[in-house]
């Protein structure tokens, strides 16, 4: 069904272009007058994800100047580095210098703190104070700093986005912010299997995540299309298994110094990356590439299409010790490249594995992660296998009842949520949208929007949420321009419900979302002109 798309040569009917803002029809170009308005300051409370509380000090704004200096926490590099990220942020639009300097008593400029934070704020929130004569932020950690900045970001106008010098003034709101996240994990996934996509258009994407304060990003590197992480134990799953994608094209793959580089990028983002091989099902590129991982020894051809469930790995008397040992070797190097404490073993849609198989497989397989000092991430269906209760199953269904993710988290288990036909980020906007699925329904900016995490559940708990991920998966998508437009604008809605803790109504949400557009807009970032959201 998704063959449509493409044509014989393989690249996507529905090219970047038919969907750039530049064409786009309901995004027009700023006028003077326009901009002026845009220089007015953002209310404090006007940001996404919405903060837990905010007082607004209407005669307190703050302007940052060409002698505006950075204060940063005396004696934290840490603290010093975030300080250099906000200077990388505002010197393009401001012009201004904006030099990061220790902080000693200071009472003026942008000051970044590691002392004196609402303990309320934990190891993810933070204070943030604006008055005239400075711009002071406290949290406890850099990840806490962090977030500020990407406050501080949204209540600068919207011309900060720019990439060279912009009129000012730049003018901050006044007040008092205090803000924490609701759920620990908020994350979104990149199929980078189906399509390939290289360094730059990932270190993008990061950034994307970053503005929304989310904390993971989740890299699907194995499907039955492509392997895309050099395994030095076995070259041909990168070499080989790498060598194409959905629809023919020339796929690709992160050597081990790429792919670093991306979990650096993240990092310094405070964003962790959560690699995922998918197993035993939607392996036709490991299949492909080892053969011993075959019940006739015979490495099957590559695939292109986007048919799922037709591949798994032997697990018959002569091959599951050698299949073991392969995800063993996997892991280990997987691991060694990952210093965030999850590893994704997918185990989703495996219907060319019989039921005693996967069992059996998933009783194998998932310790090897423990073994290699990480905690196991699955799709739900791993529940079958009965997880250890440090696993957390990753829910994709599509109603908010199922038995087997009930009994997990009465067991302890923390139970991540994806529901398909809420968070993915592949479905199709509307009937129209040209890129995307529409297996789990549509999924409009609202439909992103209105569901509630903490209790969406039946039968589970605020407590047993582990947090939200927004998976995007890529059959259909094949550049930055496609990746942006199915992402903008559901994942700030989905970031917004991984964050905030009081639940807002659409009505509200989309007053602030609509004022994200002019910003993406000067970033040059493509969107989705949803006609629910009333865009300035
Ligand atoms: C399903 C399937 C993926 C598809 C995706 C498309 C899961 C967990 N497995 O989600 O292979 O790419 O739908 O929406």
């Amino acid at each position: 069904m998704f063959l449509t798309f493409f044509s014989s040569a393989g690249t996507a009917a529905c090219s970047g272009a038919d969907i750039d803002t530049e064409d786009n029809p309901d995004i027009t170009d700023s006028t003077s007058d326009e901009l002026q308005l845009e220089a007015a300051p953002v209310a404090l409370d006007k940001v996404i994800p919405a903060p837990v509380s905010v007082q607004s000090s209407a005669s307190q704004t703050h302007t940052i100047t060409q002698s505006t200096v950075i204060y940063t926490e005396a004696n934290s590099a840490e603290a010093a580095r975030v300080g250099e990220y906000l200077g990388t942020l505002l010197r393009p639009a401001t012009g201004y210098p904006l030099p990061v300097r220790p902080a000693s008593s200071v009472s003026s400029g942008i000051v970044l703190l590691l002392t004196g934070a609402n303990p309320k704020v934990g190891a993810s929130g933070y204070e943030l104070d604006v008055d005239p004569s400075r711009i002071l932020v406290r949290a406890n950690t850099g990840a806490g700093l962090f977030a500020a900045v990407q406050t501080l970001r949204q209540l600068l106008p919207v011309t900060i986005e720019g990439s060279s010098t912009q009129t000012g003034p730049w003018q901050v709101a006044g007040g008092h912010v205090l803000d924490y996240p609701k759920f620990g994990y908020r994350g979104a996934m990149l199929d980078v299997a189906r399509h390939f996509f290289p360094e730059g258009t990932v270190k993008r994407y990061i950034d994307h995540l970053a503005r929304y304060k989310l904390n993971y990003l989740h890299l699907h590197l194995s499907d039955d299309q492509g392997w895309r992480i050099q395994i030095d134990a076995y070259p041909r799953l990168a070499t080989y298994g790498g060598s194409t994608q959905v629809g023919g094209g020339p796929g690709g793959y992160y050597t081990k110094a790429v792919y670093t580089d991306i979990v650096d990028y993240a990092a310094a983002r405070y964003i962790t990356i959560v690699p995922e091989i998918d197993m035993p099902g939607h392996t036709n590129a490991a299949l492909a590439s080892v053969a011993e991982l075959n019940c006739d020894n015979k490495a099957k051809p590559l695939y292109t299409g986007t048919d799922v469930g037709f591949s798994t790995f032997c697990m018959d008397a002569q091959h599951r010790d050698v299949v073991v040992k392969f995800v063993g070797d996997v892991v280990r190097e997987l691991a060694a490249l990952t210093p965030g404490p999850y590893i994704h073993l997918g185990g989703d849609e495996a219907s060319s594995t019989s039921e005693p198989d996967y069992l059996a497989f998933e009783q194998r397989v998932m310790p090897l992660v423990a073994q290699a000092g990480k905690k196991l991430i699955g799709w739900h269906e791993i529940l079958k296998a009965n997880p250890e209760t440090s696993a957390i199953p990753q829910y994709w269904g599509t109603t908010p009842t199922d038995s087997s993710v009930q009994a997990a988290a009465k067991r302890g288990l923390k139970i991540l949520l994806s529901p398909a036909n809420k968070a993915y980020l592949d479905m199709k906007y509307n009937r129209n949208t040209p890129l995307g699925q529409d297996w789990a329904g549509l999924i409009e900016a609202r439909d992103a929007y209105n569901w509630n995490p903490a209790s969406y559940l039946t039968g589970v708990s605020s407590s047993s949420v582990a947090g939200i991920e927004a998976p995007l998966w890529t059959e259909t998508l094949t550049t930055l321009a496609h990746i942006e437009y199915m992402i903008f604008p559901r994942l700030p809605a989905l970031a917004e419900r991984g964050w905030a803790s009081a639940n807002q109504t659409w009505d509200q949400f989309k007053q602030r979302l609509a004022a994200q557009g002019p910003r993406w807009k000067k970033a040059n970032i493509t969107y989705y002109a949803s006609p629910q959201v009333p865009w300035p």
